[in-house]
């Protein structure tokens, strides 16, 4: 898709001013996304919807139209400046008024560019507390939600589900990865704690542990810093949708708390980093502790563990199904993700009594 094709979709948005340029933006793994500048006040974000994984693009963009007018509006109601800059605009179609342009093959949409905003791929602890304090406060945001979210992706952070979908690939093996030893070694090693890494969803049906409105990516790189270090917006708003707390927790430490990359080569780079659970949880608790629930609470710690896991296991369960969900680099890149996860949960696994003592 060239220049002057993105071009011709973004006139399909009321965009303010003429387009000087379009060019890739970002490292996302699932949907395309462009920056488009433009000679009028504001930039853009172009983003193409991966709709093999976003099926019903309807329900998708009607959640995150109800997600960002109940931000905005308490945002206002607060009396809190610089609104602009805190919450996520997109852009109406001109023909249907809608938040997205399809031409039936493919999904478009258009927010504006937050203007100097910072993201990282790591962070500081000072950094950390304030991503902590701000997914308490989105949480606490969205609590009183008068819409119904819809599940995007169902069952998106469902252990067990995740569990089954490798069982499923394992047994279907169709790239023929299974032949690898050390393929065969790493199932091997993750079935063998699966009861233990599934007790989230047990204990939802116990009754013991509520589903709430949780933003299900908040990878660090999904967050805007503004200068001083305070989280300014937390965008990528395509899995809010409701779940369990561990969701936001444990995927912001998956990314931050690593000492290596999400897909580092070298092992000996990747490990749990304590000072950015303890700043994180410091800056959560602060924000998020009132309405926490002691059960939800008390296994903050195995939410540190889980997404590691959960990761590892969607990783590996899309090698071995020939690479058809995450977008990849280079054909062991599935493989290599899941080395880096898998060691980075045994790490997590390590210090969970560690961290219990600081909860
Ligand atoms: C995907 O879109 P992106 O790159 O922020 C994925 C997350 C994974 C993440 C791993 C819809 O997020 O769940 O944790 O990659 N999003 C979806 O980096 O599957
Ligand atoms: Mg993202």
């Amino acid at each position: 898709m060239d220049t002057q094709d993105l071009c011709q979709i973004v006139g399909h948005f009321s965009v303010r001013g003429g387009v000087t340029g379009i060019r890739p933006l970002g490292n996302g793994l699932i949907n395309d996304t462009f920056l488009v500048e433009t000679d009028g006040p504001d930039n853009y974000v172009l983003q193409r919807i991966n709709q093999s994984i976003f099926r019903d693009v309807d329900l998708l963009q009607h959640n995150i139209d109800c997600v960002t007018r109940h931000i905005r509006e308490k945002l206002v109601s607060a009396g809190e400046s610089d609104i602009e800059r805190k919450v996520l605009r997109f852009l109406p179609e001109r023909a249907t008024g809608k938040s997205y342009w399809t031409d039936g093959k493919q999904w478009w949409r258009v927010s504006v560019f937050i203007r100097d905003a910072l993201t990282f791929e790591a962070v500081t602890p000072e950094y950390a507390r304030c991503a902590g304090s701000a997914f308490g406060r989105f949480e606490a945001l969205l609590a009183d939600l008068p819409d119904t979210l819809g599940e995007t992706i169902p069952d998106f952070h469902n252990m067990e589900l995740r569990s089954r979908q490798l069982r499923e690939a394992v047994a279907a093996d169709a790239a023929g990865r299974m032949a690898d030893p050390e393929v065969r070694s790493l199932v091997s090693e993750i079935r063998a704690l699966e009861e233990e890494m599934c007790k989230a969803e047990r204990m939802y049906r116990e009754g013991v542990l509520p589903k709430r409105i949780c933003h299900c990516d908040t990878k660090v790189n999904n967050m805007l810093f503004d200068r001083d270090g305070s989280v300014l917006c937390v965008i990528d708003l395509d899995t809010v949708m409701p779940s369990f707390v561990f969701s936001d927790f444990g995927d912001f430490l998956r990314t931050a708390a690593n000492t290596g990359a999400e897909d580092d080569p070298d092992l000996g780079k990747v490990s749990f980093n304590m000072e950015i659970f303890k700043a994180f949880a410091g800056g959560y608790l602060a924000s998020a502790g009132a309405f926490l629930t002691p059960v939800e609470r008390e296994n903050l710690p195995f939410a540190a563990t889980l997404f590691p896991y959960m990761q590892a296991v969607r990783f590996l369960t899309d090698y071995l199904g020939g690479d058809t969900y995450y977008k990849i680099q280079y054909p062991e890149h599935n493989l290599v993700r899941t080395r880096a996860q898998w060691k980075l949960f045994c790490s997590a696994r390590e210090k969970v009594d560690e961290m219990a003592a600081l909860i």
